[in-house]
């Protein structure tokens, strides 16, 4: 039941103080409640502790941002990343918070556009406008950006981006042979390397021991939450399971694991309960493929407004993000960065070539979660996946998995016809 006004809080003299476009920027704070109150607080049956998460989006751009801003000031560094293969356990380690910067939204693409390619990917082109347009604070509170040569969008627009923020780059191989392994790990040591002078804080094994117990601890949390969607039916709904994915990459770690910990807790009950957010007939589908940065909700919001429930993202916002643990048995330094590379090299992202494991993992996950369907989500330039997406298409085939392939970007224009065809792929599901 509501009872007031969803409202993103407003903090324009700290966002004046962080050198940002003030003016615009609140409209877009205005845009993001409105949408909010919408989408996600007009969902029937909603768990009550979604009310932290609630709060967090309410306070996104304030309240987060001023513990971010006290960290800074005891000295603490904050590191910007673009993907998940980038090792946050050694920032947490090196005393620094890691903070997810990829664009989910069509608000910032013309300032991009400016400059870059219109013919490139949405998440990269909505990354690099909030920077260009100083309209994202945590862009502006980061002291440098680390990005990596996953994709070719996303590794020259680094050359580009190092022009408004310190931007270092990791190298991801392409293959995982032994020889791209040993390349890797010297990777993983220059990034520690880098991060330990940029921040001027050592990292020791002690610390780094500590960083993986509590990254796993984050990532345990999240896999919990995945194992209960699996129920029928669905304790939560895909919307909020997304949200949280996404919410991930900006909370503290140890508060975040805990709240979805209690998330869990009271999920754990509705399923003894028999409760969900939908019918048990409605259908069930997993979504896979390129990752739904913040606020993008854009295929979920179709898909449950349509009477179906998601069950499962793998993406990189979602199973791709907390699949893999780190082993916890720190040995010496070395040991542990190479436990570290080798849980980072399990990453299934499509840049690899060849990818089969990513395959097998969709099918697994698809059998995992109770799906009934598979919706392939690819973003609009995005050719690794867009590619990839002919193997995962094959696959369901040969298994009679109901199976939908979409390509889609920011804008709102071409909802009406994806939603004729989730409608007509939901019947499927349903004959
Ligand atoms: S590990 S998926 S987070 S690279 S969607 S920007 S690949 S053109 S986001 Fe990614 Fe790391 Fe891979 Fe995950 Fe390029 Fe594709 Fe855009 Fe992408």
């Amino acid at each position: 039941m509501k009872s007031k006004k969803f409202e993103v809080t407003a903090w324009p003299e700290m966002w004046e103080g962080l050198g940002m476009d003030v003016a615009r920027f609140d409209k877009a704070r205005q845009m993001l409640g409105e949408a909010y109150d919408k989408l996600f607080l007009s969902q029937a049956q909603r768990p009550e502790k979604m009310a932290y998460f609630d709060n967090m989006i309410s306070e996104i751009f304030g309240g987060r941002i001023k513990e971010i801003l006290a960290a800074k000031e005891s000295g603490r560094p904050v590191v910007g990343t673009f993907c998940v293969y980038i090792p946050e356990e050694i920032v947490v380690a090196a005393g620094g918070i890691c903070i997810g910067l990829c664009g989910g939204s069509p608000g910032s693409i013309p300032d991009a556009e400016k400059i870059l390619p219109r013919n490139i990917c949405p998440m990269v082109k909505s990354a690099y406008g909030f920077k260009a347009g100083r309209i994202c604070p945590y862009f502006q509170v980061v002291d440098f950006v680390y990005g990596e040569t996953t994709c070719d969008a996303k590794k020259k627009t680094w050359e580009i981006l190092d022009r408004l923020v310190p931007t270092h780059v990791m190298e991801i191989p392409s293959m995982k042979r032994p020889k791209d392994r040993a390349l890797w790990l010297e990777e993983v040591k220059d990034f520690k390397t880098k991060v330990e002078k940029i921040s001027g804080r050592k990292v020791s094994g002690d610390n780094l021991a500590g960083a993986v117990r509590l990254i796993n601890r984050k990532r345990l949390a999240l896999q919990r939450l995945t194992g209960l969607r699996a129920n029928n039916p669905a304790p939560i709904s895909g919307m909020d399971a997304l949200l949280i994915e996404q919410i991930a990459f900006y909370d503290e770690p140890e508060r975040f694991a805990a709240k979805v910990n209690e998330l869990c807790d009271e999920l754990e009950n509705r399923v003894k309960d028999g409760m969900g957010v939908m019918s048990a007939e409605s259908p069930r589908v997993m979504v896979s493929g390129t990752p739904m940065a913040l606020p993008n909700w854009k295929i979920h919001n179709l898909l449950e407004s349509a009477g179906a429930v998601v069950v499962n993202e793998e993406s990189c916002i979602g199973t791709r993000y907390f699949k893999d643990l780190i082993a916890e048995d720190s040995g010496s330094m070395d040991e542990q960065l190479a436990n570290l590379t080798d849980r980072y090299m399990q990453i299934d992202c499509s840049c690899f070539t060849p990818n089969d494991e990513r395959v097998d993992q969709v099918l697994r996950e698809y059998r995992q979660s109770g799906a009934q369907g598979i919706l392939h989500y690819s973003l609009q330039f995005c050719h690794t996946y867009n590619i990839e997406e002919i193997k995962i298409r094959e696959a369901c085939e040969s298994e009679g998995i109901p199976y939908l392939s979409i390509e889609t970007d920011y804008s709102p224009e071409d909802a009406g016809q994806l939603q004729t065809r989730i409608e007509a792929f939901l019947e499927q599901i349903g004959d």
